[in-house]
């Protein structure tokens, strides 16, 4: 098996020329639906509304919609479907459009809803002229025209902001019966209904053809986002002259950047964005998708089409989206700016619950670290170097040959003490578990999965089996309650002796990732559990691998998390890290870009692959530092570690093959470098947290494209270079080699934003793009004034060494003089925090005074307490400051720096457990 196995790594890793083997993965024309659908212009849309079956009830509309043959003299009536328009609340609604009657029910995503969203109230409007208007309590409404079917959103002007149908490429395939011999007397527009192949792999298509699709229009759009995850621009592109977006989760090796096909994560959400107003539509799909996209504002897009479309307009983007199964649910966030609509999102999809704070710190991985010694002597490498980390990886080796929730007893025969000695430092361990589970005798995994009937099963029924790292795996199938249950069990501690609350877990290859899959991944006839309460017989007592695919990776956490709440009762937060993406991932896991290359091209897009995740709901998201193949030189190293630094998930990865690259095997200046970027995040990792817990109750992203905050300012529409922390940081790292200046835009000119160069303290007016000289140890990182941030300049071996160590808080003026930050504090690691202990704080700044004040009945015992105030951009300089905290009174020692406007209060010695005030006199 070893042996195996060390071919599986050769064939996987040597290669002369490092690009994704295309051939692997399907193109639109490759993939029967897309081509199908692709392929269908109908100038008139078939369906239509039977207006008499209209019904409003409660917060829905529900009605007939039939399909219409036009062609024929007396216009026979094709099928039958039921419609259903939701009102949700924050201005959302629902559209759901599946068979009347079908032949079994068509599949419904399960997993991405963070439970049933909340109903808003629908009111109907009118119902004439071949349409019927309803209203939902804010005042947007929704126009369904009845022949041909459209569905105009109307904003809170009137305006027109999405429209479904208008291109008449809404279809549902109906499900059909399979006639014996269907295959042999296929006709032409039959071709592939009943089976499909792709190089040697044969998909049987059990239920034939059902796919689904929908064209979405936005009026005055410039720009469409989202769509996660691939290698492009944030923006999307124009795809008419080539492959539309593929959502797909997959496993591309060597993937390629500027690309449009499918990679590791697939989330199915797309924002439109120009000056009238920002929406959003979420296509409730879990099946394999493509995404055409036509942006009348492109140059490449051909004038006549534009006035066709438009009438001239120049302002429209045009989306359409199929699905191979399933059915039309579509959510329409009506917005109306960029922060509403993410809002918006991550009301239906979940926001991603506050994470433990030592995963916010600085993580060291590799496959692999090869035994305990060798863990040892990383751990201790820190120590020895003066970087902080808090976090020591376990790629796949670990284990007793590739099977999981074992060790190998040669090279870790100590795990508990191994764990022992990295917790004493305040450190944690994170292990890899893999969703291929090996099939061999005697493994209870494997024994267990067999008995109790808990794998995936292949088209048969029988056991499906594919190869992947332990060569023949099984996959647990989590759409079993019995596998949950089952799975549950696996992570109490005493059952994966070595592990304890402070061991978390990475759930890599679960696309999934099948080596002899079809795309590398499992076959989409192969079959899922169904719960039997649907009485479903035959065919209908499965679903099939196709349906469930793209959640299948969410499958896969959901059952890690519920496995490390129980290990704890609930008592500690997990960290989980996953590679396969879906809509609501947030609610469990990290996510990290996968196996990228120590090239330059990757640092750059490891920024808009991150941010466009960050919109989708995924803000704990980060690229693997220094590249996963290859070897970075000491400059790409040095940038990428500054880049990690500011972006959410900040982790060193690298291959089994590359040379070891620990920060001290660079040279001494490098690894000095490597030392300051690090440092630089243990300093600001109280604004990571304190930012972490703002998402997880405003649901708004942690790193936001520029565009979300200045959303009248044209120019950020198309910038994905630079982006914010929060509203307070602007970050723009350096991803080019050998440069010694870079242009960095600053927005905000029409509302008097200044920007301070973070280690200059310089003041810039926003004025659009300025040049940045960036030495190799500068990382462009600039504080917006107005704005108050906490820094902890203690930086100690991990992040746990620091939690009692005093603040600095940098005041950040803007032209009033005036600024504003918070600060929130809990215990970092347990769900206390839920029984309101913590500590979440406003601060403000004025000329008159510095104000911290608690904001709620919540309280945490914190030690903490204020060692400097720094104040950038001071107009005159006070003469006189004094704390007041409780009863006491202290005169404050001050001095001023800079051109004098930097002021400093030396050791207010203010105590984070209570408010307080600094007042100043003149
Ligand atoms: O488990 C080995 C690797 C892992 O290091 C990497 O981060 C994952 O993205 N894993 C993929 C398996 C295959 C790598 C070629």
């Amino acid at each position: 098996m070893r042996l195996i196995n060390i071919a599986l790594v050769v064939v996987l890793t040597v290669h002369s020329t490092f690009s994704v083997d295309k051939n692997n993965f399907k193109t639109c024309e490759q993939s029967g639906f897309c081509k199908r659908l692709r392929n269908l212009k109908p100038e008139k849309s078939q369906y239509s509304l039977n207006l008499d079956s209209v019904f409003v009830h409660g917060n829905v509309l529900s009605a007939e919609v039939i399909t219409v043959n036009h062609d024929t003299e007396n216009k026979n009536v094709l099928w039958h479907y039921a419609l259903k328009l939701s009102a949700l609340v924050d201005g959302t609604f629902r559209v759901e459009i599946d068979e009347a009657e079908p032949l079994y029910p068509r599949y419904r995503t399960q997993l991405s809803l963070d439970g049933e969203p909340k109903p808003d109230s629908l009111k109907l409007v009118s119902k004439e002229n071949g349409q019927i208007t309803v209203s939902n309590s804010q005042g947007y409404k929704v126009v369904i025209r009845a022949e041909p079917l459209k569905f105009t959103f109307l904003d809170k002007n009137g305006e027109e902001a999405v429209v479904l149908n208008d291109n008449a490429q809404l279809f549902v395939e109906p499900l059909r019966v399979k006639n014996s011999g269907d295959e042999e007397n296929a006709v032409e527009s039959d071709e592939g209904a009943w089976s499909e192949s792709f190089k040697s792999h044969h998909d049987s298509k059990p239920r034939g053809n059902e796919a689904v699709s929908l064209d979405v229009a936005f009026p005055d759009a410039d720009q469409v986002y989202g769509i996660p995850e691939h290698t492009d621009k944030l923006n999307l592109a124009t795809t008419t002259s080539g492959e539309p977006y593929r959502l797909y989760n997959l496993d591309v090796f060597e993937f390629e950047l500027d690309s449009r096909m499918a990679i590791y994560g697939a989330i199915p959400v797309l924002y439109a964005h120009g000056s009238k107003r920002t929406v959003g539509v979420f296509w409730h799909n879990s099946a394999e998708t493509w995404v055409d996209i036509v942006n009348y504002g492109d140059e490449t897009v051909v004038g006549s089409l534009v006035n066709l479309v438009t009438g001239g307009q120049k302002r429209r983007v045009d989306a359409r989206l199929m699905s191979e199964s399933g059915i039309v649910d579509v959510f329409v966030m009506m917005g109306d700016r960029p922060s509403d609509v993410f809002r918006q999102y991550t009301k239906l999809t979940g926001v991603a619950p506050l994470p433990p704070r030592f995963s916010l710190a600085y993580h060291q991985s590799r496959w692999n670290y090869v035994d305990e010694a060798d863990v040892r002597a990383v751990d201790e490498g820190f120590d020895e170097h003066d970087v902080p980390a808090d976090v020591l990886w376990l790629d796949i080796e670990y284990t007793d040959g590739k099977k999981y929730f074992t060790w190998d007893p040669i090279k870790f025969p100590h795990p508990a003490e191994m764990v022992a000695n990295l917790t004493a430092k305040g450190r944690k361990m994170v292990v890899i578990i893999d969703p291929h589970i090996k099939r061999e005798a005697g493994y209870f995994l494997h024994e267990d999965a067999t008995e109790m009937g808990l794998y995936v099963k292949n088209k048969d029924g029988k056991d499906y089996d594919g190869w992947c790292w332990p060569g023949s795996s099984s996959y647990l199938d989590f759409f079993n309650p019995a596998v949950i249950k089952y799975y549950t069990e696996r992570y109490k501690f005493q059952n994966f002796p070595g592990t304890s609350k402070d061991v978390h877990i990475w759930n890599d290859m679960n696309e999934p990732s099948v080596f002899n899959g079809p795309e590398i991944t499992m076959p989409k006839d192969c079959r899922h559990y169904k719960s039997p309460q649907d009485g479903e017989e035959g065919i209908a007592s499965f679903w099939e691998h196709r349906h469930v695919h793209n959640e299948y990776g969410l499958s896969y956490i959901k059952g890690t998390h519920e496995g490390m709440m129980a290990r704890t009762d609930a008592h500690y937060r997990p960290f989980i890290l996953s590679r396969a993406v879906f809509a609501g991932t947030q609610r469990f896991a990290a996510v990290w870009t996968g196996d990228n290359m120590a090239e330059w091209g990757f640092l750059a897009a490891s920024v808009p692959m991150c941010l466009s995740l960050a919109t989708a709901g995924v803000s704990f998201c980060g690229s693997d530092v220094g590249g996963f193949f290859k070897y970075p030189d000491a400059e790409l190293m040095t940038r990428w570690y500054q880049a990690g630094a500011f972006q959410a998930f900040f982790r060193a990865h690298s291959h089994i093959e590359t040379k070891r690259r620990e920060p001290w095997l660079y040279d001494a200046t490098t690894l000095a470098r490597i030392r300051d970027a690090v440092r630089r995040r243990y300093a600001l990792l109280d604004f990571w947290y304190t930012l972490f817990y703002e998402h997880s109750i405003d649901g708004l992203p942690v790193t936001r494209p520029l565009f979300q905050q200045y959303p009248q300012e044209q120019q950020t529409y198309t910038i994905d270079n630079t982006y914010l922390l929060g509203d307070k940081l602007l970050v723009s790292p350096v991803v080019e080699a050998g440069v010694s200046s870079v242009k960095v835009y600053l927005p905000g000119r029409e509302r008097r934003e200044l920007w301070y160069d973070v280690d200059t303290f310089q003041q810039h007016s926003a004025n659009g793009h300025i040049h940045q000289d960036v030495n190799i140890g500068k990382i462009p990182v600039y504080q917006r004034g107005g704005t108050i941030i906490p820094r902890k300049e203690r930086v100690r071996r991990s992040s746990t060494l620091m939690t009692n160590d005093p603040y600095t808080l940098l005041a950040a003026l803007d032209v009033n003089g005036t600024a504003e930050g918070t600060l929130y504090i809990d215990d970092g690691e347990t769900f206390d925090y839920k029984s309101n202990k913590y500590i979440y704080a406003k601060i403000t700044f004025s000329p008159d005074a510095m104000t911290y004040k608690l904001q709620n009945n919540a309280h945490y015992p914190t030690r903490t307490w204020v060692e400097r105030i720094v104040v950038a951009g001071i107009k005159t300089a006070p003469k006189s400051a004094q704390l007041i905290q409780g009863e006491s009174r202290s005169a404050l020692h001050m001095t001023i720096h800079r051109g004098n406007d930097v002021l400093v209060v030396r050791k207010p010695g203010a105590k984070m457990a209570a408010d307080w005030e600094i007042r100043f006199t003149y």
